[in-house]
């Protein structure tokens, strides 16, 4: 039996670094509410000039971004269109239907990708019996597609088809900083085809707690509105700002070990009797492991024992995500725990 477990389940596990202690024990902090925190107000300035877009409002997680950026580009009523397993839709707890009258239309893609044809099969036009569609929601990196990048030139014309269409797009970029790395190019190239996104601190970068949204002035000002509205308005939250600057600076570059460490996993994982997972398909820091005879879900209990921590994500499908507090050593034993459990008969 190892010692300390070892846990893969998200890049959400991360810990502050210890910069991002010092630099939270030493923030100028104000209230926030009353637009006085200077490091809240330097994280959204430095945010948004880094993802190309005039406004930046930081809020408490990448749900309450998205939702609010829902809220924003949308009336009691309307539509939106999302692929079929986006984070928006798939794991927000229904919050477009529940928070803002709003349904989603759904896409097919491969592994959360599409292109102009699927969001113009979906457009129904302004007969009465419809709901207006209004937005159109993109995820890179996808998380449920297991960490897959949008080629740049997909996004550009899927975003210009729906503006064309009358919709607005906002783009969950819980892991741009993930996508950016893969594809080598700036957060902000990749951002840009979009109204709004949505960047996450506190997943690969490390930071404890937070998110920023991004997008137009004047968006932005109604976007402060709905986050007092949602009870995100946060007092001294240049504590948490300050780590999420030390992440923004320092922490980006950093996501191309994550990457290889799961090329790593998923190569030394390809031919072992049992799993089934294709390294072809590695683009960023996740793997998806398909466990053969077992139900995913007792496959993580067998690796939990073990001491071993990886989520399934589907029946027959273990989800493993690499991140800087499990670096290579730790991604090795990870690997011999999933050779361990695979060898015994399935349960
Ligand atoms: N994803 C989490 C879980 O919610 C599934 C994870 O462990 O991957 N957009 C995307 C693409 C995400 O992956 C996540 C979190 C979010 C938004 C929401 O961020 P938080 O957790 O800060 O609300």
């Amino acid at each position: 039996m190892p010692g300390r477990v070892i846990d893969l389940r998200s890049d959400t596990v991360t810990r502050p670094t210890p910069e991002m202690r010092r630099a939270m024990a030493e923030a100028e902090v104000g209230d926030d509410v009353y637009g006085e925190d200077p490091t809240v107000n330097l994280l959204e300035a430095e945010a948004a000039a880094l993802l190309g877009k005039p406004a930046g409002l930081f809020v408490p997680s990448g749900t309450m971004g998205n939702q609010i950026a829902v809220l924003c580009h949308t009336e009691r009523g309307d539509e939106m269109l999302a692929h079929e397993e986006s984070h928006v839709y798939y794991y927000e707890a229904g919050a477009p239907a529940l928070l803002g009258g709003v349904s989603v239309r759904l896409l097919r893609g491969d592994r959360g990708r599409f292109g102009p044809e699927e969001v113009a099969s979906a457009l129904r036009g302004g007969n009465v019996h419809f709901p207006r569609a209004r937005l159109l929601a993109v995820e890179n990196t996808h998380n449920r597609g297991g960490g897959s990048v949008w080629e740049p030139e997909r996004m550009r014309a899927v975003a210009a088809f729906a503006r064309g269409a009358g919709l607005a797009v906002h783009l969950d970029g819980a892991r741009l900083w993930n996508a950016a790395v893969a594809l080598d190019r700036p957060p902000a190239d990749l951002a840009a085809p979009a109204d709004t996104v949505m960047c996450c601190l506190s997943k690969g970068l490390c930071a404890p707690v937070g998110s920023v949204l991004c997008g137009p002035g004047d968006l932005i000002g109604r976007a402060r509105r709905y986050r007092k509205a949602l009870g995100g308005g946060m007092r001294q939250a240049g504590v948490l700002a300050a780590a999420g600057l030390v992440a923004l600076r320092t922490m980006r570059a950093r996501l191309a070990e994550d990457h290889a460490n799961a090329r790593f996993v998923a190569e030394a994982l390809a031919d072992v009797p049992g799993l089934e997972v294709d390294p072809g398909e590695v683009e960023t820091n996740m793997v998806r492991v398909g466990t053969g005879g077992w139900p995913a879900a007792r496959f993580s209990q067998a690796l939990r024992e073990i001491g071993v921590l990886a989520n399934a994500s589907a029946e027959r499908t273990i989800r493993v995500v690499t991140h800087h507090d499990a670096p290579r050593a730790d991604c090795e034993r990870a690997v011999a725990a999933f050779r361990a459990v695979a060898a015994q008969p399935a349960r």
